[in-house]
């Protein structure tokens, strides 16, 4: 696979036009489902043909880790995919268009852009779009686009929750009605401890969403394996995993359902340390006044920080060990 770009990839180069030009080699060969809806033509082709696709967000690539090692994970991870025998449809807004598939172009766009892309959760689709804008997509939309794809598996690292103190904030992340009325299993490591992880539990049970341990009965927290909560169910092997959401399909359940996959052991961090990075982070937000959107990209990028990259590293290794689960689960379904 061709390497990102080097720095000069966008220098001198009008946006409008790299735009313009991403669209028109996207367009070729896509299968139009939903008029804003393309399909790269390697994700057309597998799904006209039946074989095995993951879904994969870019939120985590704009606002989830810095450049350059956000391209290169995103990169990795599509590989790790395609080993596995699947292929991988990395979903984003380019130029207003609903994307399915990226190009290493676009992946290396998003990448270097950043921050500055939107952070597109399902209230920000209809603006975006008819404004012929771009964004990254979260969990939420990630899981919108897939379902209107017809792409059952998507992989991530962690995904939003009720946050802390959300009883007087009421920050809750949109991530939960989304599993709560979509039917797409998502595959994640649990999730940060910047979550108040009960509530998250507590709202997913009120929705309707089953919460799966992958291998553990315990809900892993993301950068380590464990964080005292139980999930609902332990489910060992990609085919009970693919078994039960084909239940919950044919039932007519709507929703999807909440795969918990450990971080591998060899990666996951000391939880003291990592949870006073996280406390630490919290405080800074809280001083600062962040709110609404930006928060959960502050703390990422502040955990990072104040971890001295440790963190990125476990955070790149659990997203490559949530891709090849969801290409062996994808391949069963
Ligand atoms: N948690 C992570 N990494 C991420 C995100 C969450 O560990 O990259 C991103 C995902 O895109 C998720 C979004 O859907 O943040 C949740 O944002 P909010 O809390 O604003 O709903
Ligand atoms: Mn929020």
């Amino acid at each position: 696979m061709e390497q990102p770009h080097g720095l000069h990839f966008l220098d001198g180069m009008n946006q409008e036009n790299i735009r313009r030009s991403m669209m028109e080699a996207s367009h070729h060969g896509s299968k139009a489902l939903n008029k804003y809806l393309d399909l790269s033509a390697e994700v057309a082709e597998a799904m006209a043909q039946g074989k095995p696709v993951v879904a994969l967000e870019s939120t985590i690539i704009s606002h989830g880790m810095p450049y350059p090692q956000n391209v290169e994970t995103a990169l990795k991870v599509e590989a790790a995919i395609r080993e596995c025998g699947a292929v991988p449809a990395t979903i984003a807004i380019i130029g207003g268009r609903l994307k399915a598939g990226l190009s290493a172009e676009e992946i290396e766009y998003l990448g270097r852009m950043g921050r500055k892309v939107a952070k597109a959760s399902r209230r920000d689709l209809p603006v975006l779009v008819a404004r012929k804008m771009d964004g990254a997509t979260t969990v939420t939309t990630t899981m919108i686009i897939a379902a209107m794809a017809g792409i059952k598996v998507f992989a991530t690292g962690g995904i939003g929750g009720v946050h802390r103190g959300a009883e007087t904030t009421m920050d809750i992340s949109a991530d939960l009605e989304e599993l709560a009325k979509t039917p797409v299993m998502v595959i994640c490591a649990g999730a940060k401890s910047i979550l108040d992880l009960g509530l998250t539990l507590e709202y997913l049970e009120t929705k309707g969403v089953p919460v799966i341990g992958f291998g553990t009965d315990e809900l892993p927290a993301f950068y380590t394996r464990h964080s005292g909560f139980k999930v609902d169910y332990r489910l060992d092997t990609p085919e009970e995993l693919a078994a039960a959401f084909r239940a919950k399909l044919e039932m007519g359940l709507e929703g999807g359902m909440l795969v918990t996959n450990p971080i591998p052991e060899e990666w996951s961090m000391d939880p003291s340390r990592i949870n006073g990075a996280i406390d630490q982070a919290l405080a800074e937000a809280d001083a600062q006044g962040i709110h609404g959107k930006e928060v959960t990209p502050f703390l990422l990028a502040r955990i990072k920080d104040l971890t001295g990259g440790d963190s990125l590293a476990s955070n790149i290794q659990l997203v490559l060990n949530n891709a090849r689960l969801a290409a062996r689960t994808a391949a069963l379904l």
